[in-house]
């Protein structure tokens, strides 16, 4: 499944600095005291949800964490210094699994939600307080196995051939296919819509396959991709104005919003952005006035080709999340 985003890492924590073996003693004592401090605790690896992350791309590239070793303690009853904890930002909605025995860690789905995932080795310890001398710890060695279920924010619906993919192709890095012929798209396929100034106005786009008339009861492709669009925040609706291919731009319109309502009333419900696109060609222009008279003027005009109007769709999209 495209939505599912995995990575499989190792862990170390950091192991316990060492406990010291020291005496004091001058000419005054009689015994030398025994004054050697405990090593600092090694420190921990911890997971944190953050809602600006949307992959698990990083984890991809790397794969071994290692956190640090505490300190060593010397004389003068002087503790070694604590590991700082090691922390590794995740997306929010990460669910981790311990890879060797296949068992649930966490499911990280609020975002600031942390776990410690390998703990920091105990430090050695020292001779002070007359006690004996024990080694530090080692910290613990673990492979997680780390899962995304994306959920986006944004899902595009529409008629095959509107240019869903073309808009997720000129807003996002995303490459999804953009051909003349219906149902190119057969899988969701999602982008990152960057903001380059702000990133907590980052938000995730699904492109999902065109909609037919009888989606809802499995034709074209159907309904299987109409349960993501269920998940999403928003729907952004698409329409090809230029009414190519002998269409009516509305009698698209309603043949969508029936097929999303046959789905589920949820979905019709759902916030949904209505965009004219293909505004570039020739009918357009002609096609959207009479849209406005006969269905809404809230409508936005955008040329997902000629990557007009794409600003203001972007500015609408992220007034409503
Ligand atoms: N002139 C013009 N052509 C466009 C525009 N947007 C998309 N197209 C063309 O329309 C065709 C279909 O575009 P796609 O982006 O593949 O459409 P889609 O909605 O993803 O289609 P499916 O994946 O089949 O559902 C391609 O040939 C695009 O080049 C536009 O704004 N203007
Ligand atoms: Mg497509």
């Amino acid at each position: 499944m495209a939505f599912v985003d995995k990575a499989r890492i190792q862990v170390q924590a950091g192991n316990g600095g060492k406990g010291c073996e020291s005496h004091y003693s001058d000419k005054y004592t009689r015994y030398p005291i025994p004054n050697g401090g405990d090593g600092g605790r090694g420190a921990n690896i911890v997971f944190v949800a953050d809602r600006n992350l949307h992959t698990l791309l990083d984890y991809r590239f790397k794969q071994h964490y290692v956190a640090q070793s505490g300190g060593h303690a010397s004389s003068n009853n002087k503790t070694g210094k604590r590991g700082e904890d090691c922390i590794l930002r995740v997306p929010v909605g990460t669910i981790l699994w311990d890879y060797d025995t296949n068992l649930l860690i966490r499911d990280l789905n609020v975002h600031g939600d942390s776990v410690i995932v390998a703990r920091g080795g105990e430090g050695g310890r020292g001779n002070n307080h007359n006690r004996t001398v024990l080694p530090p710890h080692a910290g613990e060695v673990r492979t997680i196995r780390l899962e995304l279920k994306i959920i986006a924010d944004v899902g595009l619906v529409g008629f095959p051939n509107a240019g869903k993919s073309t808009l997720i192709c000129g807003v996002s890095k995303v490459k999804s296919k953009v051909a003349s012929y219906p149902f190119t798209t057969k899988a969701p396929i999602l982008g990152i819509v960057k903001d380059e100034d702000d990133e907590k106005r980052n938000f995730v786009m699904a492109d999902l396959p065109g909609l037919i008339e009888g989606a809802h009861e499995g034709k074209g492709l159907g309904d299987q991709f109409l349960k993501h669009a269920e998940r999403t925040k928003i729907l952004v609706h698409l329409i090809d104005m230029s009414g190519s291919e002998g269409r009516d731009p509305v009698d698209d319109y309603y043949k969508i919003c029936e097929e999303l309502d046959l789905y589920s009333e949820d979905l019709l419900q759902k916030h949904r952005i209505l965009v004219a696109n293909k505004m570039d060609l020739p009918d357009a222009k002609k096609n959207l006035m009479r849209f406005k008279r006969k269905v809404t003027k809230d409508i936005i005009a955008i040329s997902a080709k000629e990557q007009q109007g794409l600003d203001k769709l972007l500015e609408a999209i992220r007034l409503l999340l």
